[in-house]
């Protein structure tokens, strides 16, 4: 390959259809014309790049057809994955399909002789945003590296007619919008009407006599709901093998009320049907929050009890008894949304197989296994017992004898008093009676585990304290990890290219080959053609800014990102306040040598998280300011870009040389972006947490940025009183920083529209921005500094990118493989 071309490996992996010899690009153009005229009904002429789009994923489609069942036609392998998430954040598809069956060159090709150019058609796919941050991209990288790794694996989910919503922002306000990726239909997926489940809500449960102390009990619920199956085939690495991604549709099963139809009642005739249809309406859009609502838990048990009835069908259907679930089938609980797995499986033996309760038992907690991604407590999920007695009566009934058995077993044992009893029991009795569905995940999981080394610690010294020590070999870690396939050879076909020509094609196949780079770091050429390749990045993002802001920013700047959920325990505010505080330096020497900053911002905000969404504004307010300000020029401009989504991050990961990772140590459970960034050669601010410890053990202590408490550090200050209040006294710089936001410098139209925040800050900072400040501060001053050597900055941003081959998620799916599932790869 030249360094010019996308990385694009050889020819065709999948062997074309049997009695298909034509010519890769001659069939791709073929089959892509007669998909737009007999498939979509268009012409030529009259197809826009929708219409391409469309047809050019039907042709892809039927290659992964093929490539399924060349690969595994009619075998049952041994042993499933079967990873139930509430969200899948896949983004767009159209490029993953292309690289995997190593399609980039002929479906370019073919595309050009049809006069259709691919990265026009590329633009048309709409990102399938089923999810709303880390937790739902990191399913998504899952299922992309089980199909690569050829782990046979189906990932359950929901098929939300509205993923998260549109961002927009009204005067710096973020307005949101629906989003409508169905509108015009998926041509990635298949409806299976033929795979309908009944989903039960409500109703009562009645107990019958059978013999001596044989009690059976029956669930008659009250209303049902279908859940229709639509699968999307996952392919993998070369078209060697596929995955299923099934999500569930709602429909109502109630037919649409005739007599009340015909007596005019119109609306009240689809009434019912509304409110089954509710259920695949809408993604939540919280992030790290818990959605205490109804509708949120309607959600979790249709997908949950879908899922199980369609495993335990394929079950019985290859093996016959249930009895050997364990052998053959793994269950992944993607955090606690899917927990009602948990006493659902359990009713399904009890009451549909028959089993006896013990039975039952060691099949579950067997076969389930529970991810923790976040030990912040407004994200613990808990459920009233009165709404869990409403809305699934049976299930509160398991749940009270699975809790019964395991206070029983626990009041035997040496720490068996009241207080241990209520530190382990699966329901919370502190605030109203509530159904812990963390505890019960735990409880009903062969392994749970936490997403980094620091989280997983966490998880057994705080959260899980007492069930931990019950268990102790129940945790483990894994880290997170990215699909390199997305994150580096699609989003950055420049640096592909330029490894592949420097350490073989190899690299493509497995990321470890990478580490060939380290010598590269000291090569003057390299470096020079690798600060060439983010040049090109940079440009490239540059003209999306203008486009989407009308903000001019200068592509030699150094370009500072922070792109993630709005949070506070993520911390903008801390980058915000020191922006504000290096503009007031720069006002006071403007003519002093500084180096000139780009502050790129990117994110959602829930849309109930009003201190979040204050944050948006004050960026917006903020760059207002600082860029309209003569005295500034290029030194510093603001940038908040909006509705922050998958394809753009593929296009500003590849354009950063500064990765901010600065949340309060011991709140991010990970992070990914942090992985993603510095693959790509940012260099990381960051605090000790989550995952940027063991990104700093394996870039080197050298070539990363580190301030801030850490874990520990936290966990002591934030019982020190007046902590906020000594540090602002403490920091001139801070101070001013803080008054001239809190007193409506950037806001003069409304002086006090910040003090929510300011004031936060003062009194309480529950996230400990004040404490972290100078230190972060002073850290940011050493980048400027390293900026200026270039030389030196080139060196760091590829080692790097050859030092972080251990955070593909290939290594995270080859340990859950092994030390989890127990599942062999293909
Ligand atoms: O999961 C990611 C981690 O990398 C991040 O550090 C972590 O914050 C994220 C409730 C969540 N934790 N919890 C959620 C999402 C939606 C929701 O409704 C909680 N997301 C994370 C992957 O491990």
């Amino acid at each position: 390959a030249s360094s010019s071309k996308p990385a694009k490996a050889a020819a065709t992996y999948v062997k074309p259809r049997q009695a298909d010899d034509r010519d890769p690009v001659v069939a791709l153009r073929e089959d892509i014309r007669a998909k737009l005229i007999y498939v979509l009904g268009k012409t030529p002429e009259s197809a826009r790049d929708r219409d391409w789009f469309a047809a050019t994923a039907l042709a892809l489609r039927d290659r992964i057809v093929d490539a399924c069942h060349e690969g595994q036609a009619g075998t049952v392998p041994d042993k499933r994955v079967y990873y139930l998430s509430l969200e899948f954040l896949i983004g767009r598809l159209l490029s993953d399909a292309m690289n995997n069956l190593g399609l980039v060159e002929a479906t370019k090709q073919a595309l050009r002789d049809l006069g259709v150019d691919l990265s026009e058609v590329e633009g048309a796919e709409p990102d399938a945003a089923l999810g709303n941050g880390g937790l739902g991209r990191l399913a998504a990288c899952f299922m992309e590296s089980m199909a690569s790794l050829s782990i046979p694996a189906i990932g359950y989910g929901i098929r939300y007619d509205h993923g998260i919503f549109r961002q927009s922002l009204e005067d710096g306000w973020q307005r949101e919008a629906p989003e409508t990726w169905l509108a015009e239909g998926n041509p990635w997926e298949f409806a299976r009407q033929e795979s309908t489940y009944k989903i039960g809500f409500g109703g009562h449960v009645t107990m019958t006599s059978h013999g001596d102390h044989h009690i059976r009990r029956h669930w008659h619920p009250a209303e049902t709901v279908n859940a229709v199956a639509y699968d999307i085939p996952v392919v993998g690495w070369r078209g060697r093998h596929v995955n299923m991604l099934r999500l569930w549709k709602a429909e109502s099963d109630a037919p649409v009320e005739l007599a009340r139809f015909n007596a005019g009642d119109h609306v009240g005739a689809v009434a019912g049907r509304a409110r089954a249809e509710a259920i695949s309406r809408v993604l939540y859009p919280s992030d790290s929050s818990a959605e205490g609502q109804e509708l949120r838990l309607r959600q979790e048990y249709f997908f949950t009890s879908a899922s199980l009835q369609d495993l335990v069908r394929r079950h019985i259907a290859e093996r016959g008894s249930l009895r050997t679930l364990p052998d053959h089938a793994a269950i992944q609980l993607n955090d606690t949304h899917p927990a009602i797995a948990v006493p659902e499986l359990m009713r399904i033996l009890l009451e549909e197989h028959d089993f006896l309760w013990e039975d039952a038992w060691q099949i579950t907690s067997n076969t389930l296994h529970y991810t923790n991604h976040t030990l912040l407590p407004e994200a613990l999920e808990t459920w009233p017992v009165e709404l869990m007695e409403r809305l699934l009566p049976r299930h509160m009934q398991i749940i009270y004898l699975i809790n019964w058995l395991h206070l029983e077993e626990q009041s035997k044992n040496a720490r068996g008093g009241a207080a241990h009893i209520a530190a382990v029991s699966l329901i919370d009795e502190s605030h109203g009676r509530r159904v812990r569905m963390g505890p019960l995940a735990f409880h009903g999981s062969r392994r749970v585990n936490g997403v980094s080394a620091l989280h997983s610690d966490l998880l057994k010294s705080t959260v899980f304290k007492d069930l931990h020590e019950i268990e102790p070999e129940k945790i483990v870690n894994k880290t997170n990890g990215i699909t390199f396939r997305r994150w580096l050879h699609n989003a950055n076909p420049e640096l592909t290219a330029l490894a592949v020509e420097t350490v073989g094609k190899g690299v493509l196949d497995d990321p470890t080959e990478l580490l060939k780079l380290v010598p590269y770091a000291d090569d003057p050429e390299f470096r020079t053609r690798y600060a060439a390749m983010r040049k090109v990045r940079k440009k490239r993002l540059a003209q999306v800014i203008a486009e989407r802001t009308g903000i001019a920013v200068d592509p030699t700047a150094l370009f500072d990102v922070q792109i993630k959920r709005i949070h506070e325990y993520k911390r903008q505010l801390l980058n915000l306040v020191e922006t504000v505080a290096l503009y007031q330096a720069i006002k006071k020497a403007p003519n002093k040598d500084w180096t000139p900053r780009v502050k790129i911002f990117a994110g959602k905000a829930a849309p109930s998280y009003v201190q979040a969404k204050l944050i948006i504004k004050l960026a917006g307010d903020i760059a207002k300011v600082v860029n309209e300000d003569p005295d500034i020029g290029n030194k510093l401009k603001v940038v908040f870009l909006p509705n922050y989504s998958v394809s753009l991050a593929e296009v500003i990961i590849p354009a950063a040389d500064l990765s901010e990772q600065i949340s309060t140590a011991g709140m991010e459970a990970s992070g990914t972006g942090n992985m993603k960034l510095a693959l790509n050669g940012a260099l990381t601010i960051g605090t000790l947490d989550g995952a940027n410890i063991e990104i700093k053990d394996h870039v080197g202590a050298e070539n990363i940025f580190i301030f801030g408490l850490d874990a520990e550090g936290v966990l002591a200050r934030v019982d020190e009183p007046a902590y906020a209040n000594k540090a602002i006294a403490a920091s001139p710089r801070l101070a001013a920083a803080l008054d001239a936001i809190g007193n409506g410098f950037f806001s003069p139209d409304e002086p006090r529209r910040f003090a929510p925040l300011i004031d936060e800050l003062r009194h309480r900072d529950r996230y400990l921005t004040t404490v972290d400040f100078d230190d972060y501060w002073r850290v940011q001053r050493e980048i400027d500094a390293a900026w200026r050597r270039p030389a030196q900055w080139w060196r760091t941003a590829i080692l790097n990118t050859a030092r972080m081959a251990w955070f593909s998620s290939d290594r995270s799916m080859r340990e859950y493989a092994e030390e989890i599932w127990q599942v062999k790869l293909g």
